[in-house]
């Protein structure tokens, strides 16, 4: 046994069993023990930031981390965007990334860089091996990091000589940490607050935006008035019909900030006091009233469900108090093809379980407020903001999911950051469906540029948001990634196209072509 066997070895045993690869040569023994285990089942991506964007939305789907396989500093470079965004997402990852041997490090080879460097950014752990059987058992202390608390990101960096020198054994999976309990003075304190009259809005992010979370949270707001909230960008929000539906904090501190500042109380489970995406000239940061008194029953880190049971136990929050979403079927839209019609088409026909991986960006507000009737289903969005997050994570989903159908709602300008993806969809067959949102635009991008107050834009300037000169053709990206097409250009079109697309497996790509009022998306 080499030391890439004994760690593959490791990480099976440990439960880990898909590798979303990009390797290169320092990584080929690693590659070779990969093909010789039936255990781990290896998927190519084209670039970097789909194999992290896919580790994210695996993780997302199963509470399981997936390895990444990536190649010295550069390969986890590459990655980067999307290791951000799984961090914010708090999902269990392991990354594995290869090195020259430490004895090749002093002469400076082309791709010599500091691996650990890139890796601290957005991992809680990483480590370096200093043999062939430190780094099996160091795939172990991997696991074990990435597994423990609500999830984190572990890398573990593999030296080529590692991999290919002999190790004695393999390495049995360690304990796994849970996340802490919230503890009952915390409970009781918060329970003391919901009944002080005060306004008060409780905010839920994280696993508090799971069914039986909601549930409960649903019981407290109906005992105590508190109304929720859901945070804007949520790892993975359940919803839809036969479940609780709760409002996102908008997107623009200008909309959030009159919604939030009617309350003199927050409680916080699972998510962090709301702010602004970016610090906007006049505008506060907090989107909440800086008289608010802002608690947290449970941080991000915690344990949401049995704070929230205890909470409802306390207050007396009954079961049966709960307001359930109906199914709500809107009509077959027609005529021009808005967002709000693809929503309503979304809402029609998304089979039960589906899983929505939302990168539409200025499409996503109206969408997501038209689908709360629609079967049940499970939001994923951009947790951290770094776009080239949908197809990527949608993939990851896929994988994990094979018998749920997934939708990627996709954003024209974002989906180009990581458009590989779609290669790796029609390799492995996945069931994804994007919806190719075409507005020809970095829309937001121009909102944002009035918002900022920063003068008369020119031409030269308005250049640097325009992705509509050349248009891009998505008929012949998605076919050149063996991905097959259609076009819709009026709502009827799209719901046709979207019918059908619903009712037959494998990778379609649905190019949307919106109708916005960008003037109007802001108010
Ligand atoms: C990694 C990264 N690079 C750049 C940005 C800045 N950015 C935010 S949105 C956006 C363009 C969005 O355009 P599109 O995806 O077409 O959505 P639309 O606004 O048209 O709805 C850009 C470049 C970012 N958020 N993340
Ligand atoms: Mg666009």
């Amino acid at each position: 046994m080499n030391g890439a066997e004994a760690l593959l070895k490791t990480l099976v045993d440990a439960g880990l069993e898909i590798c979303f690869a990009n390797p290169g040569t320092s990584e080929m023994h690693l590659v070779t023990a990969i093909g010789k285990t039936d255990r781990m089942r290896p998927i190519l991506c084209l670039f970097e930031g789909v194999v992290t964007g896919a580790a994210d939305g695996y993780a997302r789907m199963t509470g399981t981390p997936a390895v990444t396989l990536l190649h010295l500093g550069p390969g986890l470079a590459n990655g980067m965007a999307n290791l951000h965004n799984a961090k914010k997402a708090r999902v269990p990852l392991v990354n594995i990334v290869g090195d020259h041997a430490p004895y090749h490090l002093p002469y400076n080879a082309p791709l010599t860089s500091d691996v650990s460097a890139h890796a601290v950014i957005n991992s809680s752990w990483v480590e370096t091996s200093t043999s062939a059987d430190d780094l099996a058992r160091l795939g172990a202390v991997a696991v074990q990091q990435a597994r423990s608390g609500i999830g984190k990101i572990s890398t573990l960096i593999a030296p080529a000589n590692h991999a290919w020198e002999p190790a004695k054994n393999s390495y049995p999976a360690l304990p796994i940490e849970p996340p802490p309990e919230v503890t009952s003075e915390t409970v009781e304190t918060v329970s003391t607050l919901l009944k002080n009259e005060k306004k008060t809005a409780i905010v839920l992010g994280g696993y508090a935006l799971r069914q039986q979370d909601l549930l409960l949270a649903s019981r407290i707001s109906a005992r105590t008035g508190a109304p929720l909230f859901a945070e804007t960008f949520p790892t993975r929000h359940q919803r839809g019909a036969g479940r609780v539906n709760i409002t996102r904090v908008p997107y623009f501190a200008e909309l959030a900030i009159p919604v939030l500042s009617e309350f003199e109380q927050f409680i916080l489970v699972g998510t962090a006091t709301p702010v602004a995406f970016f610090a906007y000239p006049d505008t506060p940061s907090l989107l909440v009233s800086s008289k608010a008194v802002v608690t947290t029953l449970a941080s991000p880190e915690e344990k949401t469900l049995t704070a929230l049971t205890d909470l409802a136990d306390r207050l007396g929050a009954a079961p049966g108090l709960e307001t359930i979403q109906e199914r709500v079927v809107p009509e077959v839209p027609s005529g021009e093809l808005t967002a709000a019609a693809i929503g309503d088409t979304l809402a029609a026909l998304l089979p039960e379980h589906a899983i929505l991986s939302d990168e539409g960006i200025t499409c996503s507000a109206e969408i997501f407020s038209r689908t709360a009737g629609a079967a049940k289903h499970d939001t994923l969005t951009i947790t951290g903001g770094a776009i080239g997050q949908g197809l990527p994570v949608s993939f990851g989903a896929a994988i994990a999911c094979p018998d749920r159908k997934v939708v990627a709602l996709q954003a024209d300008g974002s989906a180009l950051y990581t458009m590989q993806s779609l290669w790796s969809m029609a390799r492995e067959n996945t069931d994804v469906v994007i919806v190719l949102l075409n507005n020809n635009s970095y829309a937001v991008l121009n909102i944002e540029l009035a918002r900022l107050k920063a003068g008369v834009p020119n031409d030269k300037t308005l250049s640097m948001l325009d992705i509509g000169h050349p248009s891009l053709d998505w008929q012949h990206i998605a076919r050149g990634m063996k991905v097959s097409t259609s076009r819709a250009t009026t709502a009827e079109e799209f719901h046709q196209q979207f019918a059908a697309a619903m009712n037959t497996h494998g990778p379609h790509l649905i190019e949307a072509i919106v109708k916005q009022d960008i003037a109007n998306l802001f108010n």
